[in-house]
């Protein structure tokens, strides 16, 4: 419950039942309040009709949508809040009946993301999405202003509300090009910062998966682990809340826990199911790191009695994404919240893994399976690191196995197992004769040996 009451907008939400089961429809008229209570909305009366498909032309009927014209009148709402998607003549339509704006599911997301977007690329890319939004549903904005003129086709004839909308749209459309163009430049400059982070031969972990199921939390519990200075892991921790939409913006942060190899890990938006597409693609720049991962954590809420369901939307974004093909740790978070948490065994080895973000239990198991699998995309590498290179040694002594240490007259001999990316970085900066085996196949020197 929110004590903050007195910033809250009242709004009136309203369900239409299909064809979906009592039990689906209840569930996504409970996800449409938590997403009112993520944009400061306070429902303050609910309303659901049953029908075998939407009203044309009201969404709900007429009947209905007097209704709901009192309910809003009732308690002075400021909204009507849809469950679904309206066409944009339902809209209009709806809208004129019950005289304050309806908002659909997908505008309510669009403004949660506008009122969370922080960084300059998440706000165009809000934009973006709100501008493509709007295009279609322009008419019946200037509808007040009337048909001043009538009959022909021709343009000098249109009404001035008719003629502002053209000019609306010619304006939205030069702005969505505008967008896309500071888009791309954008995409540019995080392609160089992905190629400097590529550099460091560090391996990349994503966390995906739906909205709450506790990744920035994940997140957080690992930062803590990898740096026992609580100041220090304070500073870079990322905010983490019992609300829907908490993260908009990608965070990355090095993962150095002792004993174990480091990694970067990506924090990202959560999905939903029913995301609106054009959020989807407007976002596809941030959601760049999920592509680029060499290992996704699919983290699911466990005690949420919908988990599997949230899996599938997850997994179904990802293919949207075009991030098939990466190792996946299927992680069930908040285990503490189940009362089986006693008897639930992680298997060692498995891709299903039971955690809780909270208590820390099952963490361990899960770092070790994503040691495997940095394993299993590792390469053996003899090589001779000249004097002058140390750099090189300090990566190698930060993120590989290393088998053997010699110093030799003009160099450090080195055998070592290290993440596929680090053995691309030390292999481009070596000479031929130094490398004197690399399991990427680049072979020299007299000493050569197969490992
Ligand atoms: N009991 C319990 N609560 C948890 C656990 N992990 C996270 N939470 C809570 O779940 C809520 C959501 O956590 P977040 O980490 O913000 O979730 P998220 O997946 O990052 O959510 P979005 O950023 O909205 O996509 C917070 O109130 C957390 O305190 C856990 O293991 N156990
Ligand atoms: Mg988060």
């Amino acid at each position: 419950m929110r004590e903050d009451k007195e910033n809250l907008t009242p709004v009136v939400i309203v369900g239409l039942h299909t064809k979906e089961s009592d039990e689906e429809f209840d569930h996504a008229m409970k996800e449409l309040k938590s997403l009112c209570e993520a944009c400061d909305l306070e429902v303050m009366s609910t309303l659901i009709q049953t029908l075998p498909h939407p009203d044309n032309s009201t969404w709900i009927g007429s009947g209905k949508a007097e209704e709901l014209a009192m309910h809003v009148r009732g308690c002075d709402a400021s909204y009507a809040v849809c469950l679904g998607n309206l066409l944009p003549a339902q809209m209009k339509n709806l809208q004129k009946i019950i005289d304050v704006p309806v908002w659909d599911r997908t505008n309510l997301i669009l403004e949660i993301f506008s009122r969370r977007a922080h960084t300059r690329e998440a706000r165009l890319q809000v934009e973006s999405a709100y501008l493509q939004y709007m295009l279609p549903r322009l008419t019946g904005m200037w509808q007040h202003l009337g048909r001043q003129s009538g009959g022909g086709g021709s343009r000098a004839n249109k009404g001035i509300g008719e003629k502002q909308i053209e000019l609306d749209r010619r304006q939205i459309s030069h702005r969505i090009t505008e967008l896309r163009k500071e888009l791309a430049n954008i995409d540019r400059t995080r392609d160089v910062q992905r190629k400097g982070r590529e550099r460091d031969g560090y391996p990349n972990v994503a966390l995906v998966g739906y909205t709450n199921a506790g990744k920035s939390s994940l997140m957080n519990r690992l930062l803590d682990m990898g740096d026992p200075d609580a100041a220090k892991s304070a500073e870079k921790k990322v905010f983490e809340k019992n609300m829907l939409f908490a993260t908009l913006d990608t965070s990355i942060r090095k993962i150095a826990i002792c004993d174990r190899k480091p990694f970067l890990l990506s924090d990202t938006v959560g999905f939903i199911e029913n995301i609106p597409h054009d959020l989807i693609k407007a976002f596809r720049s941030t959601l760049a790191e999920v592509r680029y991962a060499d290992a996704l954590l699919i983290v699911m809420d466990s005690s949420d009695p919908h988990h599997e369901m949230h899996r599938k939307v997850t997994e179904d974004t990802l293919r949207d994404l075009d991030a098939m093909g990466i190792p996946r740790i299927y992680v069930y978070n908040k285990a503490d919240l189940r009362d089986r948490e006693l008897n639930i065994k992680n298997e060692p080895g498995s891709d299903i893994i039971y955690i809780s973000a909270r208590t820390g239990y099952g963490i361990d198991v899960l770092l070790d399976r994503l040691q495997d699998i940095f394993l299993a995309d590792s390469h053996m590498i003899d090589i001779l690191i000249p004097y002058t290179s140390g750099n090189l040694l300090s990566l190698l002594h930060n993120g590989a196995d290393i088998i053997s240490e010699e110093h030799k007259e003009n160099g450090t001999h080195v055998i070592a197992r290290c993440p596929a990316a680090m053995a691309d970085r030390i292999g481009s900066q070596l000479q031929d004769d130094q490398k004197m085996y690399m399991a990427t196949g680049v072979k020299g020197g007299d000493d050569a040996q197969t490992l």
